[in-house]
Order: structure tokens, then sequence, then C-alpha cells
């Protein structure tokens, strides 16, 4: 496999003299630059031979890329005709002696730019692209460099890394800055949207003119701080009771309805997506403000506006979408609309009432009260403000907002069809998931056979759970969604990669090496929905407990806990995170035979608490010093076989034998890192002396002066916070 694409002994240096070339067409370490076609700039010559590439030598195997299997064999072959006109025959490789050329060449290359000593083709400030977590061998590619010497730079740079590791934008930028390159790492979506291109496919925006768009409802996203009733408007609007159901109270994913309701004698629907206000939800709440048109701010008329409060009407003011004040539980004591309205003046949301643009509604979920006067509000201000139209007439394009695998119906994803109607058998794409549409069902659970824009239904048929906030389309065969899902795959394992690399860094490698290994705690996170998983992991990432000990999450995923979790658990010593899901069958026995530590939760904040203490208590002992006392030397005794004593009256607290000591003098500190060694009343040994008396002190340093002050102390465990 290897032979024919190594250019054959003793081609490798003449011909590259021969080619004009020069270095250029030596085989990479790899074997495998060097038979590509095209061959490689001088510069990469030269990275090669102070990476340690074998020198002028034909390309030893092995190396990253394994070109050797590459379809290259026309360049070397190209080559092996160029041998023939110097005239050698293909005999032993040249390794000790060097032509002119190549000696020119060794000489030229000295004079380039090197970085650590290491040769590397440097660019002239060219645009290189790169996709987010791009490895150095893709660096190298694109640059022709030998990747070997791109490990080296970086390692010059101060960062350790493997040519096939992938690494952050930074790294990569910095390294095309230090070598002369434009390094543009291009960002998820857009290569998202160069790989629906590569498939003629365009998403986002409606097909034909605006004669082809069609009005379709709003889009009504609920947000507010926790526990302000935002569930319990939507079951007084639907005439559910969904509120009541909820595991700690709170919502913890996120939910999709359509409402129709009367306004001024019409018909109207209302697509409301309801959003969880626990501060571990950020995202979520991010994206509802993105795929909405319109927010409904539900603010408690007995709690005021909250950290929650703030952050949605942040989510929606960055989404330009406008806003609707529902100030809830009106209906309890204490409760204060007016002051609602006031404290929201302060984030630019002013009162219709006071000369604004925001109408604000008094609701009490609780007793059904303004109900109607919120829908009749929601649906003014859409018509108002926006011009809510899409084409119905082509395949359906939507958002995911939140999937989970169903043990009956395998994955379910709840889609908001954005523009087009999405059918029963449309081959479909979401995310990395793929599928062709079994059957669609309502919020009410009853099936549909089509959904048009602004409609969020259930969607059963695809092969894998779509993460929460997925893009979804329907394309025309099963093949190209497919190829466009395992496209996408493949991508995210790069990039996931790259994030989940530790950066070790020659400091952090450094001082780990002297502090012993940092502690490390990994995690597996197994949650019912995609959007829980994804707010657990978010939520665990932001807990901090400083620098010593670390937590990464190493897997992730919707559904039971698997073998597979258990046996990565094991091999990397992880522990296992439950969120809603437990594990599949037997899986909890090999778990408890192997020792793999599964931790169950249903509530967020539970868990966020809980591997929050346990992060705590793999932290080292802290120490603190606690003054014990302190002595005034006053006299100085020399001691045969001691050295010097001195003779003290102590100040403050007490002084113990055997405690630890410094001396100051002048208020500077003489010497550290001492023990009283001998403590003396008079004649007699003691263990200790208090405040007031007199006493003679040996520390086992003879550097004593009048007037010195010895100061004893002790090393005390500190209490984490
Ligand atoms: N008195 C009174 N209580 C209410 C009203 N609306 C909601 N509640 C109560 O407030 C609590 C929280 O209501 P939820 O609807 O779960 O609140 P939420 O905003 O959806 O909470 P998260 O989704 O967890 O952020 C529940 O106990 C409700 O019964 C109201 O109008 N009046
Ligand atoms: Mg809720």
């Amino acid at each position: 496999m290897n032979m024919p694409s190594r250019p054959a002994p003793g081609r490798g240096p003449g011909s590259g003299a021969g080619g004009g070339g020069g270095g250029g067409g030596r085989p990479a370490p790899g074997g495998g630059g060097g038979v590509r076609p095209g061959g490689r700039g001088a510069g990469a010559g030269a990275g090669q031979r102070a990476g340690g590439g074998p020198r002028g030598g034909p390309g030893g195997g092995g190396g990253p890329g394994g070109g050797g299997a590459r379809p290259g064999g026309p360049a070397g072959r190209g080559r092996s005709g160029t041998q023939g006109a110097f005239g050698r025959p293909g005999g032993r490789p040249s390794r000790g002696r060097k032509s002119k050329k190549q000696r020119r060449q060794e000489f030229d290359n000295m004079q380039a730019p090197a970085i650590g000593g290491v040769h590397v083709p440097r660019g002239n400030g060219q645009v290189i692209r790169l996709s987010r977590g791009a490895s150095l061998a893709d660096f190298a590619d694109k640059i022709g460099a030998n990747p070997a010497s791109l490990v080296q730079v970086l390692f010059h740079l101060g960062e350790m890394v493997t040519a096939t590791q992938s690494v952050n934008d930074e790294t990569l930028q910095s390294l095309g800055l230090e070598l002369n390159y434009n390094v543009q790492v291009v960002s998820p979506e857009e290569e998202d949207r160069e790989l629906l291109e590569s498939f003629d496919i365009e998403f986002g925006e409606d097909e034909g003119d605006d004669a082809d768009l069609v009005a379709r409802p709003p889009v009504v996203t609920v947000m507010g701080h926790v526990d302000h009733g935002k569930t319990k408007l939507l079951d007084a609007i639907r005439h559910t009771n969904v509120a009541a159901a909820e595991a700690g109270g709170i919502t913890q994913h996120i939910g999709a309805y359509q409402v129709t309701t009367e306004v001024d004698g019409q018909e109207r629907k209302i697509t409301f997506i309801d959003t969880p206000g626990h501060e571990a939800f950020t995202a979520m709440r991010a994206r509802g403000a993105e795929t909405t048109d319109l927010v409904v701010l539900v603010v408690a008329a007995d709690d005021g506006v909250k950290p929650q409060t703030t952050e949605a009407l942040n989510h929606a003011q960055a989404a330009g979408v406008p806003v609707v004040v529902a100030v809830n539980k009106i209906d309890k004591e204490g409760a204060d609309p007016q002051r609602v309205r006031a404290q929201l003046t302060e984030y630019g949301l002013v009162a219709e009432e006071f000369g604004g643009q925001t109408l604000f509604v008094d609701v009490s979920a609780k007793e059904r009260i303004g109900i109607d006067s919120l829908l009749e509000a929601i649906v003014l201000t859409a018509d108002a403000e926006l011009d809510l139209r899409a084409n119905p007439n082509q395949p359906a394009q939507g958002v995911a907002i939140e999937a989970h695998l169903d043990r009956g119906r395998g994955p379910v994803a709840t889609v908001l069809v954005q523009r087009g109607t999405l059918h029963v058998g449309d081959p479909i794409v979401a995310g990395e998931a793929f599928g062709r549409v079994r059957a669609m069902l309502d919020e009410n659970a009853d099936t549909v056979t089509s959904a048009p824009p602004s409609r969020p239904v259930l969607v059963l048929g695809l092969a894998a759970v779509p993460g929460a906030g997925d893009s979804f389309l329907v394309v025309n065969d099963d093949r190209v969604a497919r190829q466009i899902a395992e496209r996408r795959e493949a991508r995210e394992r790069n990039a996931q990669f790259a994030q989940r690399r530790r950066r070790v860094t020659l400091e952090d490698l450094e001082s780990a090496l002297k502090a012993g290994e940092k502690e490390e705690l990994l995690l597996i996170i197994k949650g019912d929905v995609s959007g829980s998983v994804e707010a657990l992991e978010d939520a665990l990432l932001k807990i901090d407990v400083g620098d010593e000990v670390n937590l990464r999450v190493i897997g992730r995923g919707v559904g039971a806990i698997t073998q597979d979790d258990v046996n990565l658990a094991i091999a990397s010593d992880a522990v296992i995170i439950g969120f809603n899901v437990r594990p599949a069958e037997r899986v909890g026995e090999l778990a408890q035979r192997e020792g793999v530590d599964i931790r169950y939760y249903s509530v967020i904040y539970q868990a966020i608490d809980e591997i929050e203490a346990a992060l705590k208590g793999m932290l080292k002992p802290e120490f603190e010093e606690v003054q014990l006392g302190s002595a005034e030397v006053r006299e100085v005794f020399r001691v045969p076989r001691i050295g010097n004593v001195a003779g003290c009256i102590v100040r403050s607290g007490t002084i113990h034998r055997g405690s630890k000591a410094r001396l100051v003098r002048d208020g500077v500190v003489v010497s550290d890192n001492l023990t009283v060694e001998s403590l003396r009343r008079f004649k007699d040994d003691v263990t200790d002396v208090r405040e007031g008396f007199e006493c003679g002190i040996g520390i086992g340093y003879n550097d004593i002066k009048i007037e010195d002050v010895i100061e004893t102390f002790e090393m005390r465990e500190k209490p984490r916070a």
C-alpha cells in the first residue's frame, strides 16, 4: 500500500532539483505531500527538514495524513522521469551527499524567517479558510506545510497540541498571524449555508415573490422570571392544566401550542411557545426570542421585575420583537400592577397609558381574569407592528424547538413550521437527524396530516433526536436528507472535539507537574429532552469552584442510559447524570457491578447544587494561617549546643512549644519557617506561656537581636464557602 506511492529510492533529492520546484518535490515525512499532485512550495521542504523529516531521503511513511494511499502516483512518476534526465540510476538514497542546489536551498531556507528554529512556509497575508475545530494537519494541508512543523511552531507559541487534534479559533488565528496568513474560521452557520448550497438548497427565505405570501398566525413566546405564572397563564388560555403536573413546580422544557380565539368577531389563531423561567434556561429563552414574532413578558404583580424578567426582555430586544406585558397574579394580596409598570419604564417599556408604546394587561392566570384582553392585545400588536406572511406552497422549513426519545415512538421532535407546509411522508432533515415524516400530532395529541406556517407539531419518523433549536427542512428525497445529516454530524463531531479538548499550555503543564494532576470531574449527561440536556450542560459548566477542580462533559444525549454510556464511564472514570431518564434494561446492573456512579435528577437546580457540592468536595483542603502569639526579644542568651535563645516577654496570645514561628525585625520578616524548639520559664521546660509573662524561646535560629519579635502561628484548614 505504501510502496507504490512512495518515490522510489534515489529519486528524491535529485529529481526535486531537476523539477525546478526545488525542495517542493520532496516527500513529506508522512509520505503524503510529495506524491500529491502539484507538489509543495520550497518552504515546505524546509519545514520538513527542520521538523525532523528525513533529509533528502525518501519519505518515511506513517506520518499524519497517511498520504501513502492517496491517489498521487502521477506526480511521483513524473519525478521518476526527471531523475532519468540526471542520469542517476535509481539506487541508494543519497543520504550523505548533497547537491549544490540542495545546499543552496538549505542556505536560503536558513535565511527564511524561522520561529523557534522551525522553518515553515510563510504566507503573504492570503486568506486561509478553515472550519471551526480544524486541526493543524488541516492547516498544514492548506498551506502545504508539514503538520509536524506547525506543531513545533505552536509549541514555541506556548501551546501543546498534536497534529490531528482539533484546535480552537484563537489558536488557528494566532498561528495564522504568526505565519502571515489571514485565517478565516468559518462559522458553523456559514458552513451550513454552504453545505445546503451544495445541494442547491436555500434555507430561511420564502420562495417566490410577494404574491406567493399568505398571512400566517403570530408566534408568541411567553417569557418571564421563574414562577411568575407563564405556564399557568397558558393553561388559562388553553383551558388545560399543564402547570400542575410539572416536577419541582418549574417548567424545564419548551412547550408549543396553537390556540384559536375570537377578536373583533374574527377567528384568529395564535401560536404560543412556553419557556422556562429558571436561570439555567438562558439558551432556551434566547432561542425562544429568536424564533418568535412577539414576546409576552409575564411579571408577577406581587413580585415585580426580577433578574430573568430583564434577561427575557434583553433577549426580546436583541431579537427586535415587540413585547406585550402581562402583569399576572393581580388577585394576590400585595399585588401592585402599577409598580410593575413603573419598574419597566426603566428598561424602555413604557405603558400606553403613560404615553408609551407598550401594551400592559393586568391578568390573573389563577382566577382567569383579563385573558381575553391579553389575547386582544397580542393580536392588535401583531397587526399593528408586524407583517406576518409566509409562502405555504413550498417544501416546509422551520425550527425544531424541542425533541425527545419516546420509548414506543422513537425520536419525537416538536417543530415549528416557519414557511411552506409540512406533510406526512415528506423526507426531512432536522439538524443531524433525518427521516421521513411518519405522523404528526398537534398539542392535543390528535393526528394532523399537514402543518402550514406558524403551526407547531410533533413529528414522528426521524432516525435520531435533533437538538433543540436545530433548523429543519424538507428535501426532495431521502438520500439528500441523509447526506445533509451525515455531513452535519461529521462537522459537529470535529467541532465538539475542539471544544472538549483541554487546552494544555506550557504554563499549565509546568504548574500541573508541580502541583500534581488537577482534579477533574468527568460527566456524561443523559436527559429526556434535547433542551434539558443542553441547559444542564450549560449550567454545570458555569459552576466555578476555582482553578484546582475542573468539570468536563465528555458525553451527552437524549434517551435512556445505555451500555455505551456506562462503558464510556468505566473507561474514563466518569459520573453519569440521568435527568428524567433511567438506565435501559440490565444497564443498571452493569453500572452497579462496575461501580459506575449514576445520579438521577428530575429538577435542574437539584442537579446543579449537588454537582457543585461534589466539586467542592474534590477541592484539596485549603489552609489559612492563624496567629497564636507574639513575643518581644528583651535579651539574647548563648546556650552551648543549642545556640542563641531569646529572652522574651509574651506580648499577645500564647506561645506554645512546637508551634510554627517567624522572626520579625522592624516589621520585616527575617526568617520564616521556624519552630519553637524550646520554651522555658526560668529553669523549667514548659509547653506554653501566656501574654504578659517572660520566657526563653529557642527557635533554632541564631541571628536574634534585641527588640525582634517572634510570632507564632499555626495553619488551620479553612472551611469552603
Ligand atoms: N394567586 C395566583 N397564583 C398564580 C397565578 N398564576 C400563577 N400562579 C401560581 O404561581 C406558581 C407558578 O406558576 P407557573 O405557571 O408554574 O409559573 P411559570 O412562570 O411557568 O414558572 P417557570 O416555568 O418554572 O418559570 C404556581 O403555583 C401557580 O399556581 C395567579 O394569577 N394568581
Ligand atoms: Mg412554566
